[in-house]
Formats: structure tokens, sequence, C-alpha cells
């Protein structure tokens, strides 16, 4: 039976191009600057997101760190959202490796947080307080059902940070799906952010990495923290090649990903027993509520799994699914009918 796997997009296996990239890729010692091949993906990165210079990195949550690192010292203060992935998912690392002190605003549903709820958080020069240095956004927004956050937004949170002399920071793991989604080129969602870090691992299939980008300045600086923190790779071409193909080939059929995770909801939302809000899938990612008590969450994941249907548990009652290549329209309503038949009983 196949496996339909809905708890990620990071459960992307590479496509034949990308493996056949990998196999051909010319390689060098990364640490002396000497891979092409990476050097070829941090350019072309750059150039896409109209940034200076980039930095390929391990992970999402490496690209986070190293830049968080690189913008703020010991003490300082980053302001994020409450429901932002760098606060809840990456082991508290900007505390932990950095002495950096996370101010948390709540992200509304459209995973934006309030402007002026932003400016209020700001600290006033007192030697009571941390100094406030950072911004994080993130776009699109995992726990806000994938919401993009226009350019608009990004660029009215940017022009906060420049009249407080703060530096912005944008965690575009999934930064494809909001600019295809959004039909904008990303430069416009990018153009207000000092740092931002792109996944290649997620919707675009590669196997691993993540790039950050930001000025030149920037990004030499990054590279010494992502060597503090034993993220030289060496012959990371492999790693490249692969990134190089997910930039090429996978961007524009993120949009099929957006089509099947609405046709998902929309289906979710008329059986008895589950709750979801299909107007609010933008893009891949949709979250549903088991309303019915029947069952226990552990019984309703076990019984889907042996109709061969994978979801995410993020929370008491509620789940996470999300589309991407590998999942067609196919898959999509085979998913379904295990939820309807799961439901029935
Ligand atoms: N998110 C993963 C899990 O950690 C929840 C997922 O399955 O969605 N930023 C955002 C917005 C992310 O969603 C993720 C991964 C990361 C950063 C971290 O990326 P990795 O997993 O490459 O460290």
């Amino acid at each position: 039976m196949p496996v339909i796997d809905l708890r990620s997009d990071t459960v992307t296996l590479p496509t034949p191009a990308m493996r056949e990239a990998v196999f051909r890729a010319e390689l060098g010692d990364d640490v002396f600057r000497e891979d092409p091949t990476i050097n070829r993906l941090e350019q072309m990165t750059a150039e896409r997101v109209g940034k200076e210079s980039a930095l390929l990195v391990a992970s999402g949550t490496m690209g986070n760190i190293v830049s968080v690192l690189t913008h703020c010292a010991r003490s300082e203060e980053a302001i994020l959202g409450d429901c932002s992935h760098i606060f809840l998912n990456e082991a508290g690392g900007m505390s932990a490796l950095g002495g950096i002190f996370p101010h948390t605003i709540p992200n509304r549903p459209d995973g934006t947080m309030a402007v002026e709820q932003i400016e209020a958080a700001i600290r006033a020069d007192n030697i009571h307080f941390p100094k406030t240095r950072l911004i994080c956004l993130e776009n699109t927004h995992n726990r806000c059902y994938g919401a993009p956050l226009t350019p608009e937004y990004t660029d009215a949170v940017a022009a906060l940070a420049k009249r407080h002399g703060l530096l912005l920071h944008l965690d575009g793991a999934r930064i494809f799906n909001a600019a295809v989604a959004l039909g904008v080129d990303v430069r416009e969602l990018t153009r207000g952010c000092d740092s931002l870090n792109v996944c290649l691992s997620k919707g675009l299939a590669a196997p691993v990495g993540s790039v950050i980008c930001g000025s030149r300045n920037f990004i030499a600086r990054a590279r010494r923290i992502r060597k503090m923190l034993g993220g030289g790779m060496r012959q990371a071409g492999i790693i490249a090649a692969a990134g190089i193909v997910a930039l090429q080939e996978m961007v524009d059929r993120l949009t099929e990903d957006h089509a099947n995770a609405r046709r998902l909801a929309e289906g979710i939302a008329i059986i008895p027993g589950l709750a979801t809000e299909p107007d609010r899938v933008k893009t891949n990612i949709l979250y549903i509520d088991l309303v019915d008590r029947r069952f226990s969450d552990e019984e309703f994941m076990a019984r889907l799994e042996k109709k061969g249907v994978r979801l995410s548990h993020p929370g008491p009652a509620r789940f996470r699914m999300l589309t991407h290549y590998g999942i067609g329209r196919a898959e999509i309503d085979m998913a379904l009918t295990a939820l309807h038949e799961v439901m029935q009983g």
C-alpha cells in the first residue's frame, strides 16, 4: 500500500534531475571557498532574492540561529511572534547559544504581528532593559495555516525597524510558496529585510540545505558564526547541486501544492467530526481539529496510518497536513477517502 505522507513537506525525496546533478557535481573544499557548485548556488540564491551575498547552511534552524547570532550580541533582544518557528521549534537556540532575549508579540491568524504592538515592544534606552536589536518575521507562517505575508506588511515592518535603528530577519523557509501564492516576485517580499533564510529541503524537494542571504558584510560575519557552530561543510557541493535544481525547477510547481491543499481542506470541511478552515488555506499547510471525541488523538492517527495516511500532531485534538512534491490529486482523493472511512468508524 502506498503511504500518503502529509506530515510535512520536509519528507520530499529528491527528483531524478537532482540525483543526476548530485552525481555530476563539481566539488571542492568550501571552507577554502573552493566548491564551485556551492559558489554557484549561493550566487544564484542571492540574485534571486535581491541580496548581495549568500551562505549555504545545513538546515533552516541553522540558517535562523546563524542569522540571529550574527545580528545580536549577548543580552540584546529580538522581537518575534509567539507562534513563530524560531520561538517554538528551534530548541531555544537564541537564548541557549547567544544569550539573546526573545520578546514575543501575539501572532494574528494571518501570521502578522500588529505593527503598533511591535513598536510598543521596542525598549526605551534605560539601563534596566535589554537593548532591542532585531525583529523576526516568518513567511509563509507555518503555525498560521501557511499564511503568506504581503509585500505591504513586510515593508511596513521594515520601515518601523529602520525608524528605530533595528534589524529585520525573515525566516523565509517557505518564501517561494508565499511569492507564488501572492503572484509577486520574491524580491518584493525580501527587499526590506537585512537577512533571510530560504529552505531548499521543504516544498522545493532538495534533500538537505538552506541558504541565508543578506549584505556582503552580513554574510562575511555569518560565515564565521557558521564555522563556530561546526557548519563548515567541505565538499557540500553534493548538497548544493540538488539545491540548484530546486531553485531552477521546483518553484513554479508550488501552485499545484497550493491547489491540492485547498482541495484537501474543502474535502475535510464536509467530513462529520472534523473541522478545518478552507478559506485560510493560501499555500500548502492546513490544520484540522478532531471535534468528534470518540477516538483519542493516538487512535485517530493509528487508524489513518492503517489506511496509509500520515499527518502530524502539533497539539491536543489538532493535526497538521502539508501537500508537496509526490502528492498529486489522486493522493489527495485517497487521503479524503481514508479520512471519511475512519470517521464513519
Ligand atoms: N519546520 C518543520 C518542523 O520543525 C515543524 C515542519 O515540518 O514544518 N522555519 C520554518 C518556518 C519551518 O517550518 C522550519 C521547519 C524551519 C524554519 C526549520 O527548518 P529545518 O527543519 O531545516 O531546521
